[in-house]
């Protein structure tokens, strides 16, 4: 019980953080839509998400199974996505300039991990 408390309590600072961090980012930028990603192993659905270029977006990020991570290497963004029934993530990504980028898990998921990726198509 102690542990789980515990657990809680850390997704709820990572979450906090998350929030902070993003929100100095995008302070003037509000999200022009929210888009839904489902974590499972070992895909992201979608897994390809166009954004025009110059939008705000908000990603709601839920797991299906266990713990994964949403790393956009190009953007800085790397957020927890917390085990299915525990919450969501929630990270704003500004498409500042066209091009696909790439984003992929980055919690340690199974034998499929580093599989497990896709694509912000920015146009
Ligand atoms: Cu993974």
């Amino acid at each position: 019980m102690v542990v789980l408390m515990r657990r809680r309590l850390v997704w709820a600072l990572a979450f906090v953080l998350v929030l902070s961090l993003t929100g100095q980012e995008d302070t003037a930028k509000k999200p022009a839509r929210t888009i839904s990603i489902v974590a499972e192993r070992f895909f992201f659905s979608p897994s390809k998400i166009k954004v025009k270029e110059g939008e705000t977006v908000e990603f709601v990020l839920t797991s299906d199974d266990t713990d994964h991570g949403f790393h956009v290497p190009a953007a800085g963004i790397d957020v927890a996505i917390p085990p299915s029934g525990k919450g969501e993530a929630r990270v704003r990504f500004t498409a500042i300039k066209k091009g696909n980028f790439r984003f992929e898990c980055s919690r340690a998921c199974g034998a499929g991990h580093n599989l497990m990726r896709g694509e912000i198509i920015v146009r």
